[in-house]
Formats: structure tokens, C-alpha cells, sequence
């Protein structure tokens, strides 16, 4: 994906008003260069996809990817799994990450069962399936669809089926939370960010991004039927959990 990527660049010039953000053409462009240097563990999260699909989905199950934008977990199964393993779903809201993915994937993995399609991931008619990535996407919903979306991926998810959840998330403790930012505030200034980019991505994400508890996804998840869920990654205010269709964890594969 990296030779067509630029460098974000959006909020480096000061804007009267800063909009509210959105996923459209500026942003499609300079994507993977953007959730790179603003999402602390990404990249492991997307290298640990293939690994947990390994040991959790069954041969030639189905995969969902919601809110997939340019399709890197799709990239992430394709390059651990071989073609007949499982047939992935990219679902995504922005006609400009559709067409990018579809590109993206069809160009690297042209031997996978893969779609793309542009639906809201509020509205979809979900197929049984083996596995749900939601990597990012939960927290751009409004607080109050969350529920009825992650209750009808329990519905969708087939026994012995898992839902791997990224979000960005806030601590409940004021001052654990305001030290998690400003630890984050100089992660991205680490990765080259200036102090007007970060103040208007800020301003920017402001009622668009509105992050949970840890503790209040795990309550979301048992709300919606999920016997069991844990929290397997964390980086500062990022973490990454895992929720399981069964109670009782059937054995892993390949052991
Ligand atoms: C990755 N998962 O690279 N229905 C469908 N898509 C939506 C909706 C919705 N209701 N709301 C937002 N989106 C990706 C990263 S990005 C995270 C996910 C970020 C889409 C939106 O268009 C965007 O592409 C994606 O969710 C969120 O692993 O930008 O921080």
C-alpha cells in the first residue's frame, strides 16, 4: 500500500475552522501514513490478525472486516493464510476507501475470496460468520448504536467465533486518562507531528471519535451475549481485545 501513500499533511496549515473529520479523498490519500503515525501498536495489531485467525477460524470460514478503509487486515489475513482458508468482507462507509481497498486487494492477493462493499456497518444483513475485526471503527459510531451493533455480530458469529475489537480509549480515572494523552501528544510528536496538527486533528475528531473504557467494552460485550472477553494489547490510550463466541475456548488449533 505504501507507493501510492503521501504524508498526512492535513492539519499542518492553520484552518479558520477546523471541519469535522472526515473519511474522504484528502484522507484515502495519505491513510496509511496517517493511522501509522496516530494509532500507537497498529501495525502489531494488524501482524497479530493472521496469527489469532490461525488458531481460532475454521478452514474456509468467513471473515468480516468493518470500517476496513484500505483493507489491511484483509492484506494482513491474505499474507498469513493461503487463498482457501477463509473469504473476507471488507465493509466500509466511505466510496473513497471502497474503491481504494477493492484496488489495494485485488492487486495484492488476487488469489483470495475477497469483497469490498460500501454499506454503514449499523445497517448490514450479517452472514454467519468465523471471525469480526473491528479495528477502529466502533469508536466512530454514536455512543448509542454501539450496543445494537456488536449484539448482532454475536448473532452473526458461529460457534467458536471471535471478534477482535481495536479502539482508542479513555480511563475512567481523570488523571490516569490526562497522563495517557499527553503521552500520547508526545508519541505523535515523536512521529513528526506538530503542535497546530495535533491541537486541530483534536478539534477535528472532537463528537466524531468518542472513546469508551476498557472496562465499559468488556460490560458492552457480556451485554451482547459474549461469555467471555479479554484485553490482549494495550499502548497507551490504544487497546485491542478479544471476544469469544463459546465459553469454553475449544482447543486451539494446530496443537
Ligand atoms: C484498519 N480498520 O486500517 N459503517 C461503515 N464504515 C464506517 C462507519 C460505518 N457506520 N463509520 C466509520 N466507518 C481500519 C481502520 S478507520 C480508523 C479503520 C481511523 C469507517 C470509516 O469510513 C473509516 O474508513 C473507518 O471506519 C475507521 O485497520 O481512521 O482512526
Amino acid at each position: 500500500m505504501s507507493d501510492a501513500s503521501y504524508r498526512d499533511a492535513i492539519f499542518s496549515t492553520p484552518l479558520d475552522r477546523v471541519a469535522r473529520f472526515s473519511f474522504d479523498e484528502k484522507v484515502v490519500a495519505c491513510f496509511p501514513d496517517m493511522i501509522r503515525r496516530s494509532v500507537p501498536g497498529y501495525g502489531q495489531i494488524l501482524g497479530m490478525l493472521g496469527l489469532i485467525a490461525s488458531r481460532h477460524l475454521r478452514h474456509g470460514a468467513h471473515v468480516y472486516d468493518l470500517g476496513c478503509s484500505l483493507g489491511a487486515a484483509g492484506l494482513a489475513l491474505a499474507g498469513t493464510l493461503p487463498p482457501d482458508a477463509f473469504r473476507y468482507t471488507g465493509v466500509d462507509l466511505s466510496p473513497a476507501m471502497v474503491a481504494r481497498a477493492r484496488e489495494t486487494l485485488a492487486a495484492e492477493c488476487p488469489a483470495h475470496a475477497i469483497e469490498v462493499i460500501e454499506e454503514d456497518i449499523r445497517r448490514l444483513d450479517y452472514r454467519p460468520s468465523g471471525m469480526v475485526v473491528l479495528n477502529f471503527t466502533l469508536q466512530f459510531l454514536a455512543p448509542q448504536d454501539r450496543d445494537a451493533v456488536v449484539a448482532r455480530l454475536f448473532e452473526a458469529l458461529e460457534p467458536g467465533g471471535v471478534l477482535v475489537l481495536s479502539e482508542k480509549i479513555r480511563a475512567a480515572d481523570e488523571q490516569e486518562n490526562a497522563w495517557l494523552v499527553e503521552r500520547y501528544h508526545d508519541f505523535k510528536r515523536a512521529n513528526g507531528y506538530s503542535e497546530m496538527e495535533i491541537s486541530q486533528k483534536r478539534t477535528a475528531l472532537e463528537n466524531v471519535l468518542m472513546p469508551d473504557t476498557l472496562e465499559g467494552h468488556h460490560e458492552r460485550l457480556a451485554r451482547a451475549g459474549f461469555p467471555r472477553s479479554q484485553t490482549w494489547f494495550q499502548f497507551l490510550n490504544f487497546a485491542s481485545l478479544i471476544a469469544f463466541k463459546d465459553a469454553v475456548a475449544p482447543a486451539p488449533r494446530g496443537e
